[in-house]
């Protein structure tokens, strides 16, 4: 079926893929059946062998501003329990292949959730963050509180936290929480420039090299430092690791095949 809510563009530039979250006049809010078209698309995307690195963006105005407030305000405790919206969260973060957040204008509450669940952040010098979910009486829900922590520091991640207060592009970058700021024109091209870089690398080097950079969220030291070296380890089965090298002595440009 056809997904309502975001267009899929397959071969954007060469092995990358662009998901535009497509709710403008809502500001992209994230109701239940985006993030399930979301969630499907980055599953099949995902498996997708012609597919390297996946760009997520909303549009100029709006990455998302949020959780969809009018399908969440009736709801009890129960309904949400019931519900179990981050089982959907819970299978994105599993999504192997490279994430880049494209973002312009708002990135509130769920899409500032949103984009910091993606590998790296391209922003436009137009982009707001921010965690308001406190100013309609709740908390972020999908990772605001441990994510923009260990992203930006416990100092302002408690005063975005507690106050709602948003930051501009420049603050994001000052702090940590993107990689780049682009004029609003370029955005998407840069992210799409990024994504393009890394998929003419080995997918299989890249994508144990994610999984070993997260791997430094949740793990002591110790541990890491033993997962890195078995995915390096695990590299050398690869012929992208014989053609890598092989292509550095001869002096000429590999070409990576993700085997
Ligand atoms: N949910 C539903 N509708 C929204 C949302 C939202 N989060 N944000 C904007 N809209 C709608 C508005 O209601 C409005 O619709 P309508 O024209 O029918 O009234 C339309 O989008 C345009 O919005 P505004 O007129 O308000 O536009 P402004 O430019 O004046 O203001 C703002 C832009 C500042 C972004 C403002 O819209 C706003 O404050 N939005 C809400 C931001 C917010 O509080 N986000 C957090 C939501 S809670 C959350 O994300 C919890 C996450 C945890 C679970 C994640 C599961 C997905």
């Amino acid at each position: 079926m056809q997904p309502e809510f975001i267009i899929i563009h397959q071969q954007v530039a060469p092995y990358v893929a662009h998901i535009q979250l497509n709710r403008p006049k809502e500001l992209n809010a994230l109701n239940l059946q985006l993030m399930t078209e979301l969630k499907e698309a980055l599953k099949s995307l995902d498996a997708d062998d012609s597919v390297r690195v996946i760009v997520i963006s909303g549009n100029e105005k709006a990455f998302a501003a949020g959780a969809d407030i009018k399908q969440m305000a009736g709801k009890s405790a129960m309904d949400m329990y019931n519900i179990d919206q981050f089982s959907t969260w819970d299978t994105i973060k599993k999504t192997k292949k490279p994430l880049i957040a494209a973002v312009s204008g708002f990135a509130l509450g769920g899409g500032c959730e949103l984009v910091m669940l993606c590998d790296m952040i391209i922003a436009s010098e137009t982009a707001r963050f921010g965690q308001p979910e406190i100013k309609i009486g709740v908390m972020p829900g999908a990772g605001g509180t441990q994510r923009l922590t260990r992203a930006v520091g416990k100092a302002l991640a408690m005063e975005m936290v507690l106050t709602g207060k948003f930051i501009t592009a420049t603050a994001a970058l000052n702090a940590g929480l993107i990689n780049r700021i682009v004029p609003v024109e370029l955005y998407l091209q840069e992210a799409i420039r990024l994504a393009t870089e890394i998929a003419a690398l080995s997918p299989l080097a890249v994508r144990m090299a994610k999984e070993s950079v997260l791997k430094a969220f949740d793990s002591s030291l110790e541990e890491g430092l033993h997962f890195e070296r078995k995915n390096f380890y695990l590299l050398f089965a690869s012929e992208d690791q014989k053609e890598g090298m092989q292509a550095f002595v001869e002096k000429r440009t590999p070409v990576f095949k993700g085997k």
